[in-house]
């Protein structure tokens, strides 16, 4: 007699008259119902309860701030020459995240316009001219991948399988170096005047079903087998931490303007950086690319990926409970725009691409549209739109969107509207 098997996954919703109506939780209700008419509310009630509402249904826990250090080797700081002959300082550092035995080891690469100054103290308000905005990313592939420069430091950590990116045996081999660079366009923003900052997900949480024990959950005495507790966070609640501790030390740095570090992420690294803007209001501005089912996109609607394919296939991102709404998405009390909303009001970009189906464009930019009142309470602009954009147009003052033609990807093009969205809403301080 054959083991029992799961029974398969319902095929994806590509028709939009079959997504049927969506009916949403109102993201400015409070923990009695009410819902709130002002900022003040907003911050003190609202917002504090529709986290809760994510952290206990979707993402887990949030996890505790650890100290974080500069491991052997220190911080190394050397002059490049990039592309163009663009002066740049390339800056690589070794972070131990928390402290004890089980404490990660995480490689972050920075780059910098080389004329960014070098403040004689980092004041506690923090902005100032000289000092560079920074966008800080998560990667997929080692930062190595991200560009051709061969003074990368090759990553020695777990990757999966991927022949393309030239790994062997689950490492990065010399072939991994530059397989991710249109991803990453150093040279057109660091010639715009932002920081560049990546490091590896797999350095905090390597991205597979069973990466728990190698993940810096254990260091945060986490547990990391057996029948985990509904709201126990997963890769993403550990990657979005590991953001964070970065981010600690990203503003330590002279040359950085701790008052414009901008995440960003693309596709679950995308829905990573929501949840990291989430829940570290330090960040200055949100960018969330392709990041679909779980990221920008609604659950309710029934279009693409769904709840209960990205929970079969990727059971450790969230929380177990998340699985529980597989089928069940419109029991949800929180959905993706209630994420969304809690950007504000710091700005907001959201982009999909046309032949990015799976994650349902349409749905990330309901979601952003849905969100937009938690703007307004603070006197700005939402995105304010019926329809989507044509493609390739950026619209939205304080909440910003596109979808850029093509694939599932992020490209100089969608860079582009980031930073002159940044450009425009966290502007340096005079
Ligand atoms: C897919 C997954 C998406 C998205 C994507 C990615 O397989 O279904 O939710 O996260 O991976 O990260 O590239």
């Amino acid at each position: 007699m054959a083991a029992h098997a799961a029974p398969p996954l319902p095929a994806p919703n590509y028709d939009e008259s079959a997504v049927g109506e969506v009916v949403l939780p109102d993201p400015l209700r409070g923990p009695d119902g009410t819902v709130v008419t002002t900022a003040d509310a907003w911050r003190r009630v609202a917002r504090p309860h529709q986290l809760a509402l994510l952290e206990t249904h979707v993402y887990g826990r949030r996890l505790p701030p650890r100290p974080v250090t500069v491991a052997d080797g220190g911080v190394e700081e050397v002059a490049v020459s990039l592309a163009g002959g663009l002066p740049a300082t390339r800056v690589q550092a070794r972070l131990r995240l928390g402290d004890g035995p089980n404490a990660r080891l995480v490689d972050v690469l920075l780059y910098l316009p080389r004329g960014a100054t070098r403040a004689a103290s980092p004041g506690p308000a923090g902005g100032g001219p000289g000092r560079v905005p920074v966008f800080l990313e998560l990667n997929f592939r080692g930062n190595h991948a991200q560009h051709g420069d061969p003074g990368i430091r090759l990553s020695t950590s777990w990757m999966p399988k991927d022949d393309a990116a030239g790994i062997v045996d689950h490492r990065a081999t010399e072939a991994s170096r530059g397989v991710n660079a249109r991803r990453w366009p150093v040279e057109a923003l660091v010639g715009r005047g932002f920081g560049m900052a990546t490091a590896y997900c797999g350095d905090i949480f390597p991205d597979r079903a069973d990466g728990r024990p190698d993940s810096v959950l254990v260091s945060l005495g986490r547990p990391v087998d057996g029948a985990l507790p509904p709201d126990e966070p997963g890769a993403i609640g550990a990657w979005a931490w590991g953001l964070s501790r970065i981010l600690d030390w990203l503003v330590t740095l002279p040359e950085v303007d701790p008052a414009r570090v901008a995440v960003v992420g693309h596709s679950r690294l995308g829905k990573t950086a929501l949840w990291a803007g989430a829940c570290d209001e330090r960040f200055a501005m949100v960018v969330s690319n392709n990041s679909g089912c779980g990221g920008a996109a609604l659950s309710r609607r029934n279009f693409g990926e769904t709840v209960a394919v990205i929970t079969e296939r990727f059971p450790h991102w969230f929380c177990p409970a998340f699985a529980g709404y597989a089928g069940r998405e419109r029991e949800l009390p929180c959905d993706q725009h209630t994420l969304l909303a809690m950007a504000a009001p710091r700005p907001l970009y959201v982009s999909s691409a046309t032949e990015d189906l799976w994650a349902d464009p349409r749905g990330e930019f309901l979601a952003a549209v849905a969100a937009s009142p938690a703007w307004r309470l603070f006197g700005l602009e939402g995105l304010d739109a019926a329809v989507p954009p044509r493609p390739d147009e950026s619209i939205g003052d304080r909440v910003g969107y596109h979808t850029r033609t093509g694939a599932h990807d992020i490209l100089l093009e969608d860079w582009t509207f980031f930073t002159d969205f940044a450009t425009r809403t966290i502007p340096a301080a005079r």
